[in-house]
């Protein structure tokens, strides 16, 4: 038997690169949310995998831009950290967007600054015609940060296999810090909070899902097996209570009837899902907030 091996593996990137996605291809299951807008990660997510002898740690992060509000503070805060904390960093930079943007720029920067190598996958290279894909692979290799460079689609699930083999073959030896059948560090009621904020995200526009959160206020197991859910959706004012609301009860509707859809998938039960928006005018500076989505207040 070979000797088992064990470590952290930290996901990093600018906001929509596919850092969730991935995640979710790793593990095979669908563990974090994913929208097509950016920020839609808020705390550090572990999606664990075992391959041969080695449990991989993926752990998936909050993208990394220029933080202006209290959250994006503590958001990119947690991205960084769980970059120091992990054995191996891996940055995703989507391909269709280059390397041009700023928030690209900043995090090379910042790695280059480390001294010592990350892994690079260059993302979404089903979008992308090959003749790019090698210049952008090019001027990556050019910084001297990054070995080696792997192009992906974590959408389609290209490429993904030989990054988790290149990293049970490199990862430390040591015992495995999850038991076997564990895939992720996070609390159903958690998960099940990020499911109903998921469609938050894509049944509302505009400003309207940075100004919410979710959070699962009761959880209750049925003797009949099934499971009874309370959530608060929090939002900052009146008016967009009502639109979350929409009109005659609407949105509101549609927004716990995927959810729960998500919820009995997820969960592989029947689901009573009960949903209250409450407005909460400054959530975004409440340290109970913060603690309920395990952020640094003080970031
Ligand atoms: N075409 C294509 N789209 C992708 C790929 N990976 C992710 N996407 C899409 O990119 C968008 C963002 O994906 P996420 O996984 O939420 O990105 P993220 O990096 O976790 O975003 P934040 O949490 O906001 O930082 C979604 O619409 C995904 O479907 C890919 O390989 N190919
Ligand atoms: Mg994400």
């Amino acid at each position: 038997m070979p000797p088992t091996r064990c470590g952290y593996v930290a996901l990093i990137g600018a906001p929509n690169t596919g850092k969730s996605t991935l995640l979710n291809r790793l593990v095979g299951h669908k563990l974090a949310i994913v929208t097509p807008k950016a920020q839609t990660t808020r705390k550090r997510l572990l999606g664990i995998v075992i391959e041969g002898p080695t449990q991989i740690i993926f752990v998936d992060t909050p993208g990394i831009f220029a933080p202006r509000r209290r959250l994006d503070r503590a958001m990119v805060a947690d991205a960084w950290s769980g970059a120091e904390d992990a054995d191996e960093t891996l940055l995703l930079v989507d391909a269709a967007r280059g390397v041009e943007d700023e928030d690209t720029r900043r995090i090379l920067d910042r790695l280059a600054e480390r001294g010592r190598k990350s892994i690079l996958a260059l993302n979404k290279i089903d979008l992308v015609p090959r003749e790019r894909l090698l210049g952008l692979a090019d001027t990556l290799w050019r910084e001297g940060s990054f070995d080696p460079i792997f192009m992906i689609s974590g959408l389609k699930g290209k490429g993904v296999e030989d990054v988790k083999q290149h990293l049970a073959d490199r990862l430390p030896e040591g015992p495995w810090l999850f038991p076997e059948d564990q895939l992720s560090d996070a609390p159903e009621r958690l998960i099940a909070a990020e499911v109903t904020r998921e469609q938050v995200f894509l049944q509302l526009h505009d400003e309207l899902p940075y100004a919410s959160t979710v959070e699962t206020e009761q959880w209750e197991d049925r003797p009949d097996g099934s499971v009874r859910i309370e959530q608060v959706i929090y939002v900052q004012r009146p008016g967009q209570r009502a639109i979350v609301l929409g009109e005659g009860g609407k949105r509101i509707k549609t927004i716990g009837a995927r959810s729960r859809i998500e919820l009995e998938h997820l969960l592989a039960r029947r689901v009573h899902l009960f949903l209250f928006v409450k407005v909460r005018q400054n959530w975004v500076e409440d340290r109970e907030r913060f603690d309920a989505l395990g952020l640094d207040y003080n970031a």
